[in-house]
């Protein structure tokens, strides 16, 4: 019998169900992909992100983190598998098939008295649909109150994820009050910040909020440094000065706004609540148009030369991660390249093959050697080494910086 057993061993869940291991807690990690499951068994690592190999490898090597690709049976259930949404439906309706999936895997397991925790990001009632879910997956003859349902979100920065694992203060909202606190002595465990109760639906609700709030700020950054090259002024300059005001903190523009989360939990709210969600859709719109000005500007830039070398310079969703997931700088790229624009070449440190819809259409190369070579230089991820590139190398080049990183 496991005391934790945590479903998905993806950014969230796999850090999760080794930290609980590493504290005592005796883990059984779950997930579809065989692959992932070997890898984990072997105490390495799928995924990149600072020091997470050391906490595996210490969590499996202890023998109390083990994984498999089902569920058996724990005392507490944590699901952290991804809530994507429809991209080819027009409200961007969530897609919860893999919670739903998850969730019903853990009929044939469950005990009463377990406790079952919603991690995922999740529009507002998906912990009283996991639990509608699961007894209909039990049938007949079982009692709702005998199961305890909680939703306690994950707060962590991409980057930063085995400090704030720890520190952050987290939310634990249950469908009942017991729920909630059962989460909260669990997380405990591990969790130096404070643990905040409060009932499912406002839990779900509020880490929706936090990334909406992020997303909506990005975009009032986003749409002035479209403003500023409308009109020819230095949107950095501008947001330098701007912010010496003791009441206005304007975030950073760039390419765009990427990643799993941001780009993302902004439209649960939309799709939720569609007439009330005005400013929450522009801004989404906002930040999914600023791609398409980046591509624009190579492509008034490259009109210049007759064969354009284009350098661009990282393809993650943001500085110091490998992950390109619903990443713009990568959207750019492959547009650059689908729009022939010039010949490219992509420097990205974090990765050593280019991803399937680059390769032989672009060159990975160094960045040194990416520049000395261009005519356009494309700034897309401020990763730390692209801050040390030469300021006498950009001299004599087109210089893109859609991030402020040579600003
Ligand atoms: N970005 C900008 N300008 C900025 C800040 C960010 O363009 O000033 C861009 C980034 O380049 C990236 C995107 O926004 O493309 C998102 O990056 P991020 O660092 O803001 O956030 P994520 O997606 O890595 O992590 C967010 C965090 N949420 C908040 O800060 C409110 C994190 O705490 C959440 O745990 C995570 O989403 C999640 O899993 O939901």
């Amino acid at each position: 019998m496991f005391d934790v057993c945590v479903l998905g061993l993806g950014y969230i869940g796999l850090p999760t169900a080794s930290i609980f291991a590493t504290k005592g807690k005796q883990v059984l990690g779950v997930d579809v992909v065989q692959s992932v499951v070997d890898t984990i068994n072997a105490g390495k690592i799928h995924i990149e992100e600072p020091d997470l190999d050391i906490l595996v490898r210490a969590a499996v090597q202890s023998g109390n983190l083990t994984a498999a690709t089902k569920p058996s049976p724990a005392n507490t259930f944590i699901v952290a598998v991804p809530t994507p949404f429809h991209h080819d439906s027009e409200d961007h309706a969530p897609d919860l098939s893999y919670v739903e999936a998850a969730t019903r895997s853990l009929a044939a397991v469950v005990k009463p008295g377990d406790l079952i925790i919603l991690e995922s990001t999740s529009p507002v009632g998906t912990t009283e649909r996991m639990r509608d879910w699961l007894f209909d997956e039990l049938g007949p003859g079982h009692n709702a109150s005998d199961y305890f349902f909680a939703h306690c979100p994950e707060r962590i920065l991409p980057g930063q994820m085995l400090k704030e694992l720890v520190s952050n203060d987290r939310i634990a909202g249950g469908l009942t009050e017991e729920a909630a606190e059962r989460a909260k002595a669990l997380y405990e465990t591990f969790c130096s910040g404070e643990i905040l109760l409060t009932d499912a639906r406002t839990a779900e609700l509020a880490k929706l909020t936090e990334n909406s709030f992020r997303d909506v700020n990005i975009a009032f950054a986003n749409e002035l440094s479209m403003i500023c090259d409308n009109l020819n002024i230095d949107v950095w300059e501008l947001i330098d000065l701007s912010n010496r005001h003791p009441r206005v903190n304007i975030l950073r523009p760039g390419p765009g706004v990427g990643g799993h989360c941001i780009a993302v939990d902004p439209w649960f709210i939309v799709s939720a609540a569609p007439s009330q969600s005005r400013l929450i859709r522009t801004a989404r719109e906002v930040n999914d148009s600023k791609p398409q000005h980046v591509i624009n500007m190579i492509r008034e830039k490259a009109n210049r030369f007759r064969e354009p070398v284009i350098a661009c310079l990282g393809l993650t969703f943001k500085a110091d991660v490998d992950d390109i997931r619903e990443s713009p700088a990568l959207h750019i790229v492959e547009q650059v390249v689908l729009q022939n624009l010039g010949r490219v070449l992509v420097v990205e440190p974090h990765t050593r093959e280019l991803p399937k819809s680059l390769q032989g259409k672009a060159t990975l190369i160094q960045a040194d050697e990416a520049i000395r070579s261009a005519d356009i230089v494309v700034l897309l991820v401020d990763h730390k080494p692209f801050k040390r590139v030469s300021r006498r190398l950009l001299e004599q080049r087109i210089v893109i910086d859609t991030r402020g990183c040579w600003a």
